[in-house]
């Protein structure tokens, strides 16, 4: 611990052989202090019982949300006011012993490493905050009339002159000693409904306060004051010391519980509001002594001196981060490598790896609610051994399979080290942002782990970070006119009361209902009767979040089918940058479905069949090229693919309308097209080429810088004061070499066609205008 990184427990056998647990700092509070000669006469059980202490993997009670309906712990976010959220079962807090990992004990090294990581700066803060680092003090509050002390966690000692009562959470272990005896049944009935609620609904919920007074009162240290001491579930038990010094004047759900409880306020800090509490943290002390007319700040250091002089408390660091419960009661998920003697786990003999999942007869918890796994008798470590019955979560793989992945088949190490000094950790990661506290958090703690025991040489998993936005969907609904089977289009609907009902996506185009296919989607709509605007039926819509519940989940196989996998691909670059939130359009699709038949048709002429032509490319050609080249490069590494596109078509629309059909400036673009839209791109490759190698092994086209920096000017050509065209001039000629070049020109010519030029008006570089008769 001293180290602050992991270390093989070996290592700390080794020492408490030698010199017992004398000398360490961590977890003082929970290990009683021995010596090396009495840890060499404690038996394995009592040993393992030390250690589970300080192991990263340790067993460990833990209140956990328990839903007996789907025999499951679940996760905070699959909790919603005391239900599942899957099939709304009720949840109850409950105490389990489960497999947690230490990752609070990384705390520190989880926050300071955020700095250095290239993510999205919300996602980092998201992270911050879960972790919640919190500097402050512990206050010990002696209990009236036994020796007992109450210690509250505070970030505000410099209010200790307005604390007028104590809270404890309904769990607080201390609990039993302080309630009195008439009101432990009050008690049991509030810890039964507390239970219900999720450690985020007790601090969220600041307008359901709710409490019941233990009966006991405590005394204030420093300012000897008798206070009531209550017991409610907006404390929490597992934060701090489960218990808070109240201090209604400044503190918002300390005042609402005082306001309801009819409990004294009292004032700290000048504060021109009497009626509702100073939240600041700025302002001059007032009713608090020595404290008087000191600032927030001063006033702080001051009384947490006198704490600390007097051993009524001292300095800590909380954490929000809670270790991380590693144990599911599921079929699926990695076995752990553990067995049972006696209740105390014991680790499997490497030899002995993998376990196998037993075969059982169904994936369900067992009657008295054990996982899955326990419904095999047969499933026996040396036959007659438990194995721990419970799985590992997703997150035992999705944490460091990227490390893995380098080398899978390595049958001697953990991953070979020339390899892994070659792939390193992940250079770019495009993910979700609701991963922030799971997945992306545990991620970061593994590799740390790993680089710890010298596994791995880098200690962040993902250098860079993007988040891409979702993907909306585009919503339909039809109108049923009330107690009939009869519908009514989106325009006449007020003329009816009517029920919105959504409809599936897939049977509406352009917002039109394809009614033959609505009466056949179920079996209620068989006989369904329309009322139609212009005989047809349009559907109201909504941009909602793609989801299977709304009908509006575009299946990807359809538009493959229609349009190509290329249009698909293309469509969803083009629908918008990475990082936003899209709605999803169907319609929009025949924009990029035309663009790529016009790249066929650049390389084919009017009968289908295969036409390139040898010639040079003229400057401003080339100049069209290599601007192209540049913005898609830059565009591909600021992941913009959606601005590539856009100067895709330029240059399409551009060849097509100056016929160019030239290899050296269609090859270019093909390969510079080939990652947006591959398959069109690779067909065409083969005729162009008359080759079996594909185009993905072609060379990335590279742009002239030369090309891009000349000091041409895209002069807009008018004929008889209408614009024709543009054409490059050298911004450096004269009037008369200008001249020159315009009478010249074949396209000029062409345009012109055998009508005579009168005058040619140039106004430098702004506009050329050709007066012809
Ligand atoms: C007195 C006080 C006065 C407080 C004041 C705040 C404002 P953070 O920053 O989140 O760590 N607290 C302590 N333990 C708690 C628990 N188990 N459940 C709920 N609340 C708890 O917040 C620390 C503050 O949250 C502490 O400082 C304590 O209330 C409360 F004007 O103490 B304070």
């Amino acid at each position: 611990f001293q180290e602050k990184k992991a270390i093989s427990i070996e290592k700390l056998i080794e020492k408490f052989n030698t010199h017992g647990n004398n000398n360490d700092n961590y977890n003082q509070q929970k290990v009683d202090v021995f010596t090396a000669n009495e840890w060499s006469n404690f038996d394995y059980e009592k040993k393992e019982e030390i250690l589970q202490n300080y192991r990263l993997a340790f067993l460990s009670e833990t209140i956990v949300n328990w839903c007996p309906e789907l025999g499951t712990v679940l996760a905070n976010d699959e909790v919603s006011e005391g239900l599942s959220i899957r099939g709304g079962h009720p949840v109850y807090q409950k105490k389990m012993k489960q497999w947690c990992l230490r990752i609070s004990v990384y705390s520190d090294r989880l926050l300071s490493s955020l700095e250095s990581l290239e993510w999205p700066t919300s996602l980092k803060e998201q992270q911050k905050n879960w972790i919640g680092k919190s500097n402050g003090l512990v206050i010990n509050f002696k209990y009236d009339n036994k020796k007992l002390t109450i210690p509250v966690f505070t970030t505000r000692p410099d209010t200790i002159f307005g604390v007028t009562f104590l809270v404890l959470s309904p769990e607080h272990n201390q609990i039993q000693n302080i309630i009195h005896s008439e009101k432990k049944e009050i008690l049991k009935k509030y810890i039964d409904i507390s239970r219900k609620k999720s450690e985020r609904e007790k601090i969220a919920n600041v307008n359901e306060i709710s409490g019941l007074f233990s009966g006991s009162y405590a005394i204030n240290p420093i300012t000897n004051e008798k206070i009531p001491i209550w017991i409610s579930d907006y404390v929490l038990a597992g934060y701090g010391s489960g218990a808070i010094m109240a201090v209604p004047g400044h503190d918002m759900r300390d005042f609402k519980f005082a306001k309801k409880f009819k409990l004294k306020i009292k004032t700290v800090i000048s504060n021109n509001n009497s009626d509702q509490p100073y939240l600041k943290k700025e302002g001059l002390l007032i009713n608090s002594e020595y404290l008087n007319n000191l600032n927030v700040t001063d006033a702080s250091k001051k009384i947490k001196n006198i704490i600390e002089k007097n051993k009524y408390g001292y300095e800590t660091t909380n954490y929000k981060m809670r270790d991380a419960i590693f144990s599911r009661q599921r079929y699926w998920g990695e076995p752990f490598p553990i067995y049972y003697k006696n209740k105390t786990p014991y680790a499997i003999n490497e030899k002995d790896l993998p376990i196998k999942l037993p075969e059982i007869e169904s994936y369900l918890p067992t009657n008295e609610g054990k996982p899955p796994l326990a419904r095999s008798k047969k499933w026996k470590y040396k036959k007659i051994y438990d194995f721990e019955h419970s799985t590992m979560p997703g997150w035992a793989g999705s944490s460091w399979y990227f490390i893995r992945y380098i080398d899978p088949n390595n049958e001697n190490e953990f991953v070979n080290k020339k390899l892994l000094n070659y792939w390193k950790n992940v250079d770019l990661y495009i993910g979700g942002s609701e991963h922030a506290t799971g997945h992306l958090m545990y991620s970061r703690f593994w590799t740390k782990f790993l680089y710890d025991l010298e596994y791995i040489p880098f200690n962040e998993p993902f250098k860079k970070l993007i988040n891409q936005g979702m993907i909306l969907g585009q919503s339909y609904f039809v109108y049923r006119v009330h107690g009939t089977n009869k519908f009514v289009s989106y325009n006449l609907k007020e003329n009816y009361q009517t029920t919105k009902i959504h409809v599936n996506v897939n049977i509406v185009k352009k917002g039109i209902l394809d009614i033959e296919k609505f009466k056949k989607s179920q079996k209620n709509y068989n006989k369904a009767e329309f009322i139609l605007e212009k005989g047809k039926y349009i559907c109201g819509t909504a941009t909602e979040k793609m989801s299977k519940s709304f009908y509006n989940v575009v299946n990807p196989d359809t538009i493959i089918e229609e349009y190509g996998a290329d249009a698909l691909r293309m469509h969803e670059m083009f629908l918008g940058p990475l990082t936003q939130y899209k709605p999803w359009n169907t319609d929009g699709i025949t924009g990029v479905f035309s663009f790529l038949k016009k790249i066929w048709n650049l390389f084919h002429s009017a009968n289908n069949s295969f036409y390139i032509d040898n010639a040079e490319p003229s400057k401003e050609e080339l100049i069209m090229l290599h601007k192209t080249i540049k913005k898609v490069q830059l565009d591909i590494e600021n992941f913009s693919f959606n601005t590539s596109i856009s100067s895709f078509m330029i240059l399409v629309n551009y060849l097509k309308k100056e016929k160019c059909y030239k290899q050296k400036m269609l090859e270019p673009l093909l390969i510079l097209l080939s990652p947006f839209a591959p398959f069109i791109c690779e067909e065409i490759w083969h005729k162009l080429k008359d080759t079996n190698t594909s185009i993905s092994y072609s060379i990335f086209p590279k742009y002239k810088e030369s090309l891009l920096i000349t000091d041409d000017i895209n002069y807009p050509i008018a004929i008889n004061g209408k614009k024709k065209m543009n054409i490059m001039i050298d911004a450096n000629l004269e009037k008369d070499q200008i001249e020159q070049i315009i009478v010249n020109n074949e396209k000029i010519k062409k345009s012109i066609i055998d009508k005579k030029v009168q005058k040619i008006i140039i106004i430098p570089k702004k506009i050329i205008n050709i007066v012809v008769k």
